[in-house]
């Protein structure tokens, strides 16, 4: 078994990257950038002024906002977003989550939470799950977007353990390519072809167990 498990949140433990997609997109026609589902998996994982500024390449409006404005449309897609998460519950955590957790606990396995999301610790305990974590990194603390490891190696410290005996779930393309460069094992949740770095991809988070976790670290 390996000896932390390292979870993204949105995608992995909720669906709260449709969330996400859905304020981005708002904050797109508002902007007449418009976007689709694909152009969205390059978002996924990635930090909230590092997003936007991709939003503003695709319209080719990169230079037509100052700094200041940047931050205020930022702030107004995070409002779209904080008010479309208000009502999560714990029936929104994904299939086999919660039992994933459990067995981990009960087999002493630490486990952290490396989401880039400011809003993971509110998204964490609305679907109460933030007690089962040993730690979860502070985004804010991190200074380099996925697909930089730093969000991820912050966690393996937090918990104690070598990047080597770390696992990794993810959902975005981003995100895999973190976990690699970290060093650590990982597993994909979607799309084999979106996700082909990973070590292992599963269609959904049903199947997530001890054993497909050992079957990786195996490897
Ligand atoms: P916020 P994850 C990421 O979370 C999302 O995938 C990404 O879409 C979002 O822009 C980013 O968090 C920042 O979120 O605006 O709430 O700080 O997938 O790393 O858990
Ligand atoms: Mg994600």
């Amino acid at each position: 078994y390996p000896q932390a498990v390292i979870f993204d949140l949105d995608g992995v433990i909720t669906d709260s990257a449709e969330h996400h997609f859905l304020a981005w997109q708002q904050l797109g026609q508002e902007l007449s950038i418009p976007f689709d589902r694909q152009f969205n998996e390059t978002l996924k994982g990635v930090n909230r002024m590092d997003s936007l500024e991709r939003i503003l390449s695709l319209g080719q409006a990169n230079d037509r906002y100052s700094e200041t404005e940047k931050t205020a449309l930022a702030e107004k897609k995070n409002r779209y977003y904080v008010e479309s998460i208000q009502h999560l519950t714990p029936q929104d955590v994904l299939p086999g989550i919660i039992d994933l957790l459990k067995d981990l606990r009960q087999n002493k396995i630490k486990i952290a939470m490396a989401s880039a999301s400011k809003n993971a610790q509110f998204v964490s305990e609305r679907l109460e799950v933030d007690h089962y974590f040993d730690h979860i990194v502070d985004a804010a603390t991190v200074e380099k977007s996925k697909p930089h490891p730093e969000v991820f190696l912050k966690a393996a410290t937090a918990v104690g353990v070598a990047p080597t005996d770390c696992v990794g779930i993810e959902d975005a393309a981003a995100g895999v390519e973190a976990i690699k460069s970290a060093g650590m094992r990982a597993i994909a949740i979607g799309d084999a072809d979106i996700l082909n770095a990973a070590d292992l991809v599963l269609t959904d988070t049903s199947k997530l167990s001890l054993t497909t976790l050992s079957g990786v670290f195996s490897k």
